[in-house]
């Protein structure tokens, strides 16, 4: 069994050490970070990894292109190697490394093709650093998303710390995900549901970062709010062609006669 942690990096120098020394304790775990031409030196302390472990890899874009295209070229480059589990995690170290295991546990012993870290498993609100309206944004659009697409069955659909079974993202198309920024997570989550996948969530504690900036912003923001909106759209539509068609298989034998 090999997983695969892929870390998107924007300006993430201050982190980028101490993550990767808390992942590398798991010896079953490779890391792939995905690195947008940070101007603070984020990919040369990554370099400076490899020099020594070849369970730390890079890739390097040539200038900002957004959190979703980052995992979806990640999980390609991960998909040409025999890595069983994917993960997602943010560089800021807001997600413990330490629950790595307890996602591959909770996959094997549930039969989970995705496990997610919730913030807001039962009712519970596990978050340490945040103003009140950076939970509220954070919980209106966990409301929105999951009101929109009929997913109320997640807690935190816009949570970045999961981890995939290989076969989702074999199957879930990823040259036809549409999201740059965090609704990436989203779209995610529903195309894999979408396909009849099973997702189950694990409780995670959420830190905000002490070190760098947050790369959240309004246009971000508003890309998710558009892009639910567009999935919820689709998902109609491709129903109405499949119900149509069904329908034209059910009258054929009767023209025929
Ligand atoms: N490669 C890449 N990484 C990004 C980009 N935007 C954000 N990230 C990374 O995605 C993770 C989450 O971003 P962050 O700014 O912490 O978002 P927040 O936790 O919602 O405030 C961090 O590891 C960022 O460095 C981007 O455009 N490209
Ligand atoms: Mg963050």
């Amino acid at each position: 069994m090999r997983g695969l942690v892929v870390i998107p990096t924007y300006n993430e120098a201050d982190n980028i050490d101490q993550i990767i020394i808390e992942i590398l304790k798991y010896h079953f775990i490779d890391i792939l970070i995905v690195d947008d031409n940070s101007t603070d030196g984020t990919a040369d302390k990554v370099k400076r990894w490899m020099r020594k472990t070849d369970r730390v890899n890079l890739i390097e874009r040539e200038g900002k292109l957004g959190l979703g295209t980052a995992y979806v070229t990640g999980f390609k480059w991960g998909l040409q190697r025999d890595y069983n589990y994917f993960f997602e995690i943010d560089a800021d170290l807001s997600h413990d490394p330490k629950e790595i295991p307890n996602f591959i546990k909770k996959c094997r012993e549930e039969k989970c093709d995705i496990v997610i870290g919730s913030r807001y498993l039962n009712g519970t609100i596990s978050v340490v650093g945040w103003d009140f309206r950076r939970l509220l944004i954070s919980k209106f659009g966990n409301w929105y998303a999951t009101t929109i697409l009929g997913t109320k069955q997640l807690t935190d659909i816009t949570s970045g710390y999961r981890c995939y079974k290989r076969t989702v993202l074999e199957n879930i198309n990823l040259d036809d995900i549409k999201s740059n920024g965090y609704s990436f997570q989203i779209e995610m989550a529903y195309k894999a549901l979408q396909l009849g996948f099973k997702i189950c969530e694990i409780p995670i504690i959420f830190y905000e970062r002490s070190n760098g900036v947050s790369k959240m912003s309004k246009k971000i923001a508003w890309e998710a709010a558009i892009m639910v909106w567009k999935l919820k759209l689709k998902s109609v539509f491709s129903k109405k062609i499949q119900i149509q068609s069904n329908k034209q298989e059910v009258t054929r034998p009767i023209f025929k006669a």
